[in-house]
């Protein structure tokens, strides 16, 4: 196969092949069909940071012993009403938080609004498809999680952040909901890499070197820092992540998890924080029914010719369930390397 050909795949064969290297890897089946779930929809979704290029620093992960890949996530017994809490014990968060989901619903169509608490869980993945899970249930959702300090605060030099990623839901009953989901650094530290395997200079702005200084080239910037988004605002809504997703639920902060981990090689382990909202719960007695307002709001933004965070991603997967998704031969030969070696393929 020359390298400008490609080859697609339905989501469902490429949902078998990703199973099956993490099945080869030593992932249990819980661990190894939620963690194929979320790798398969970045891939679908063109959420290149967060794709197939992560099967490799899961393999690694497990390789070092830092996640236990025959985890079974436990929910807890109930602390508090509004309150539910996972035990991934030290398995990744995605089967933690596919377990906790469905009763974070009920809570929160009972009580309005409800937390789900996930502890112990490594954490590589986007959010989004964890919001989407809440929204899918007819609640709005946010979530967030600290990650391993690699974002200095605005003002400072050296890590201290993680990339803490916050995403937000909000049902559409009949269509795609409405979501966002970012780092709260100016990019993804995934897409550093993915800048500095492609040759890339990174955009200004992103990233500060060892000694502080602002720099273009992703290597550096790996050796550095990378910088919060909007400058002082993103640096204080990546702290509170810190202090809600991690101090207040009592796991560990983005710089606790680095010292743990003591490489950025490795996917980190800390906690996560779901909140679920029942719209009609909070709109009760009020005028205006919830969902027909905000409706009227999307329309208003995409009206100005704005458009919607996640349309791009929601267009993606919806070429990819007509046509497959489209993979390079170099992403194919990689799937089948890692199926082949299994562990033996990461260092
Ligand atoms: P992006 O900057 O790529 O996208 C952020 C959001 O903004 C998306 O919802 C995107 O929608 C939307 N958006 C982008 N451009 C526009 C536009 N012009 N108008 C309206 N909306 C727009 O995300 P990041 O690089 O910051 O993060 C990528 C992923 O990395 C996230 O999924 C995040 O969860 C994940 N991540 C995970 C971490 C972890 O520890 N687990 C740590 C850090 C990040 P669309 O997708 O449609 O473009
Ligand atoms: O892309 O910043 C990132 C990231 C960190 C951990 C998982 N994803």
């Amino acid at each position: 196969m020359s390298e400008s050909e490609t080859t697609i795949l339905t989501t469902a064969e490429l949902g078998r092949r990703v199973e099956a290297i993490l099945r080869g890897a030593g992932l249990n089946a819980v661990q190894a069909g939620a963690v194929a779930r979320v790798i398969v929809a970045g891939e679908r979704d063109a959420c290149k940071s967060h794709g197939i290029y992560r099967i490799e620093g899961v393999l690694r992960t497990v390789k070092a012993g830092k996640v236990d890949p025959q985890a079974v996530p436990e929910l807890l017994a109930q602390e508090a009403p509004a309150i539910l809490r996972v035990d991934a014990r030290s398995g990744f968060a995605n089967p933690a938080v596919e377990l906790g989901a469905p009763a974070l619903a009920e809570r929160a169509r009972r009580l309005g609004v409800a937390a789900l608490v996930i502890n112990d869980c490594t954490h590589f993945s986007a959010l989004w498809p964890e919001v989407e899970l809440l929204t899918g249930m007819g609640l709005a959702a946010l979530a967030l999680c600290p990650s391993y300090a690699t974002v200095a605060p605005t003002g400072g030099n050296r890590p201290l952040l993680g990339t803490n990623p916050l995403a937000f839901g909000w049902p559409r009953p009949g269509r795609t909901p409405y979501v966002f989901d970012f780092a709260t650094s100016v990019a993804a530290r995934g897409e550093i890499e993915l800048h500095r395997r492609a040759g890339r200079p990174l955009p200004e702005g992103w990233a500060i070197d060892a000694d502080g200084r602002p720099t273009t080239s992703p290597a550096a910037a790996l050796a550095g820092a990378m910088l919060p988004f909007g400058g002082h605002k993103g640096s204080a809504i990546g702290t509170m992540i810190e202090l809600l997703a991690g101090i207040m639920i009592g796991d560990l902060t983005s710089a606790e998890a680095l010292e743990q981990l003591g490489s950025t090689a490795l996917s980190p382990a800390h906690g996560e924080l779901l909140l679920a909202f029942s719209p009609e719960a909070f709109a009760a007695g009020r005028p205006g029914a919830p969902f027909d307002r905000a409706e009227r709001l999307f329309e208003a933004i995409a009206g100005q010719g704005a458009r919607l965070p996640s349309r791009r991603r929601f267009a993606a997967r919806a070429r990819s369930e007509a046509e497959g998704i489209r993979l390079t031969a170099a992403e194919i030969a990689l799937l089948d390397r890692l199926l082949a070696l299994g562990l033996d393929a990461v260092a």
